[in-house]
């Protein structure tokens, strides 16, 4: 049996709404964040570095929402549901699979980081200091890129029903995540394309299975 060891509010939502779309049973063992909203301590027994999403299946433990998607795809998926057989979505499902997290997400780590430079626990003399740096990263930089990127999504997604092109595959999955975080950061009202991306997978009845099951995702 496979077990999802599940951080509230987090890319765990990737594992379970997959499990979902694959009728895979599957069982949670719960974490909560602590007041640093890092995950706690315990998780490390499980992966060293103690992040979610981590998977167990018998002996093996398997991290990073990518390769867990892909392991539960090349495993689980015995009717081939997601198998890509156009080359050229396969090509498109892989590059966004790995551009969620290898480029979109680093961007929306740092808005997060640069975001308490001016906060506690910043020590408050350096508080001035760290809000100037960071607004000052934000808009020469940050800012900039996180347009460029979402200005490439939205054009993706106006000419393609999915990441992959025709077919729902593991790469809608992984991209949701940061596209929930856009959504919340009010960044979705620029991107209608992605929106109604969002909203179509927001009503798959697996996707839904998945917040029954870990929880309303949010990031406030
Ligand atoms: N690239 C990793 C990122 C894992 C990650 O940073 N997960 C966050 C939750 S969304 C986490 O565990 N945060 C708590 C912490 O860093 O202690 C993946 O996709 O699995």
């Amino acid at each position: 049996m496979i077990t999802v060891h599940h951080l509230e509010n987090s890319r765990s939502h990737r594992v379970l709404w997959l499990l979902e779309e694959l009728s895979v049973p599957y069982q949670i063992k719960r974490y909560q964040r602590e007041d640093t909203l890092l995950a706690p301590e315990s998780l490390k027994k499980i992966h060293p570095l103690g992040k979610s999403p981590v998977i167990t299946d018998g002996n093996r433990v398997i991290a990073e929402s990518g390769a867990i998607l892909e392991y539960l795809q090349q495993k689980y998926d015995i009717e081939h549901l997601f198998a890509m057989t156009d080359e050229d979505e396969q090509i498109q499902a892989r590059y966004w699979l790995h551009y969620a997290e290898g480029s979109l997400m680093p961007l929306l780590v740092m808005k997060l980081v640069f975001g308490q430079l001016g906060k506690r626990p910043v020590p408050w003399l350096l508080r001035p200091a760290g809000a100037a740096l960071s607004k000052g990263i934000q808009k020469a930089w940050l800012n900039k890129q996180l347009k460029l990127h979402g200005g490439v999504i939205e054009q993706h997604l106006s000419q393609h029903r999915y990441f992959a092109g025709s077919r729902f595959s593991i790469a809608d999955v992984q991209m949701s995540f940061p596209l929930l975080a856009l959504q919340m950061r009010g960044s979705l009202k620029e991107m209608p394309a992605t929106a109604r991306w969002l909203e179509a997978m927001e009503q798959r009845a697996a996707w839904q299975r998945a917040i029954e099951q870990g929880g309303v995702i949010s990031f406030s």
